[in-house]
């Protein structure tokens, strides 16, 4: 079965007069945010492009130092992730590409040395995920398309607009579902084109061991000093297999209770499922399969995963400003900036943040979590960004301390929900005016005392505290 032509977009046509359509080399799909073999329709297009050219199929990957702030503890997980994604590929005889350097002299490079005849991207709304593909696509002479592999509905269909809250985004997301919401076909082997493959694996940049093991030596890849950070953390295992067993473990254990347990800090009631899926370690679309197909009511948890999750990816695609204040929407905007003179009672700066040390004994406790564990609970990030505005001088500032301590030491960090959630938190994004406060104006109040009603708030603490 063919992939759905609406799930793919051209960035740049093949053009008749050049050489590229004479071109016998692979098909290269650019891995970028889907970093899995799996479910992944970004990896199935360029497998039957490859197909239909009759020539090989690449998958390339370009590491490139110093992401969004992420630090080894991230790379090191995204890493031994695209170690299992590079021993999953050899198994059906498709190379596997590392790269390291700027994507967009690397892969325009590739392209050239490989002689290839198309590129396939996978896609992201971030800002310079879309700048350097366009880039890219200005300076090469083949066809390139982009696959939205992350959203169980392509970004660019769902709506064709920045849409204000989840109300006005779930009738069109639940409208397309029944057209995107379907079973993954396998990936076929690169077959009557393995010799060639094997020549391109030979030809092409390693990813592999000496041993023909595709294992990657993450620290030798990494090739820059180690980060102090979250030197204790306790991280949850990476890779796609890893990620399968937690859906798993989801869906026996948690998916059932789901809707009464998530807001409660003190219960694994969440799917733990964001890191896999910001790395693309698993696809959204299977983990929406599995969950409807289990016989249990899933509709809180696919109000998470599907509306409010592809409403991020809709906030960042159309709305350039989706880390700063100018993306909040004009009331709340409005609203902040007539509190701005509001005296603060306690101001604390970025590295007093950063350690944990404020007057409020939770706060702490959620940073102490996020420290330890790559992972604050989803009730209290709320609780955590808002206090942020109610400590820092200005929205601004709030806005870019949270966005800093979250994509530094989350690992589902540097993503569209990241920006969402921080700018729904700090400046009403998808939410209404409330009752207007001190401080924040009209834009949702938080209290240590609204926490205590909801869960045992003592427990978390002497959890979490050093
Ligand atoms: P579950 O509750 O099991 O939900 C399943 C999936 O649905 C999640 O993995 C996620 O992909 C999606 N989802 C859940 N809640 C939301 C939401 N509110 N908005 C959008 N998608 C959602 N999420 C990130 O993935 N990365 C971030 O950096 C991030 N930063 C956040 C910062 C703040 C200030 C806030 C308020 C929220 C943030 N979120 C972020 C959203 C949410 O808190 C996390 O996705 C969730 O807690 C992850 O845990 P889980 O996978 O166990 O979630
Ligand atoms: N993608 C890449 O193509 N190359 C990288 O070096 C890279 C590093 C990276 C580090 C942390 C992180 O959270 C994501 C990272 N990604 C990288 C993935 C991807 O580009 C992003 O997840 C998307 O752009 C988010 O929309």
């Amino acid at each position: 079965m063919p992939v759905n032509p609406r799930r793919i977009r051209a960035l740049r046509k093949e053009s008749h007069d050049s050489h590229a359509s004479q071109s016998s080399g692979p098909v290269i799909y650019w891995m970028s945010r889907d970093q899995r073999v799996r479910d992944n329709w970004a990896l199935l297009y360029a497998g039957e492009l490859a197909r239909k050219r009759g020539c090989p199929l690449a998958v390339a990957f370009c590491l490139a130092p110093g992401f969004l702030g992420a630090t080894e503890v991230q790379y090191r997980f995204m890493l031994q992730g695209l170690s299992e994604v590079a021993d999953d590929l050899s198994a059906r005889n498709i190379p596997f590409i590392l790269l390291r350097g700027d994507p967009r002299e690397e892969i325009s490079r590739l392209i050239e040395e490989q002689d290839a005849c198309a590129l396939v991207c996978d896609f992201s709304p971030l800002r310079d995920s879309l700048e350097c593909k366009s880039h890219v696509a200005q300076i090469i002479e083949i066809a390139f398309y982009e696959v939205d592999a992350h959203n169980i509905i392509p970004c660019w269909l769902a709506s064709q607009k920045q849409e204000w809250a989840a109300y006005s985004f779930r009738p069109k997301v639940h409208r397309l579902l029944f057209e995107f919401l379907e079973e993954f076909p396998a990936l076929p082997e690169n077959g009557a084109e393995k010799n060639a493959a094997d020549d391109l694996a030979e030809s092409s940049p390693k990813a592999f061991k000496e041993d023909g093991s595709a294992a990657i030596d993450w620290q030798e890849a990494l090739d820059w000093p180690a980060a102090e950070e979250m030197p204790d953390a306790k991280l949850i295992a990476p890779g796609e297999r890893a990620a399968f067993r937690q859906l798993d473990h989801f869906l026996k254990q948690g998916l059932a209770g789901y809707d009464k347990d998530r807001n409660d800090p003190n219960i694994s009631g969440q799917s733990a499922l964001s890191s896999y899926l910001h790395f693309g370690q698993i696809s959204a679309q299977r983990v929406a399969l599995e969950a409807a197909r289990s016989g249990i009511d899933a509709g809180a948890f696919l109000e998470e995963l599907v509306v409010r999750r592809e409403l991020s990816d809709n906030y960042c695609y159309y709305n350039q400003h989706y880390d700063d204040v100018q993306g909040f929407p004009a009331w709340a905007l409005r609203s902040l900036d007539e509190h701005s003179g509001d005296r603060r009672e306690y101001l604390y700066s970025l590295p007093e943040l950063e350690k944990a040390a404020t007057h409020d004994d939770l706060w702490n406790a959620a940073q102490q979590e996020m420290l330890k564990s790559g992972k604050m609970h989803g009730y209290l990030r709320m609780y955590w960004a808002k206090k942020i505005l109610e400590w820092t001088a200005t929205p601004a500032a709030a806005q870019a301390a949270a966005i800093y301590l979250n994509d530094r030491y989350e690992l589902d960090g540097r993503d569209p929900n990241g920006y969402a959630g921080i700018a729904w938190s700090i400046g009403g994004l998808h939410d209404r005016a409330w009752k207007e406060r001190a401080i924040y104006g009209k834009v949702r109040y938080m209290s240590y005392s609204g926490a205590k009603r909801k869960f045992d708030v003592q427990a978390y603490i002497d959890r979490w505290s050093p």
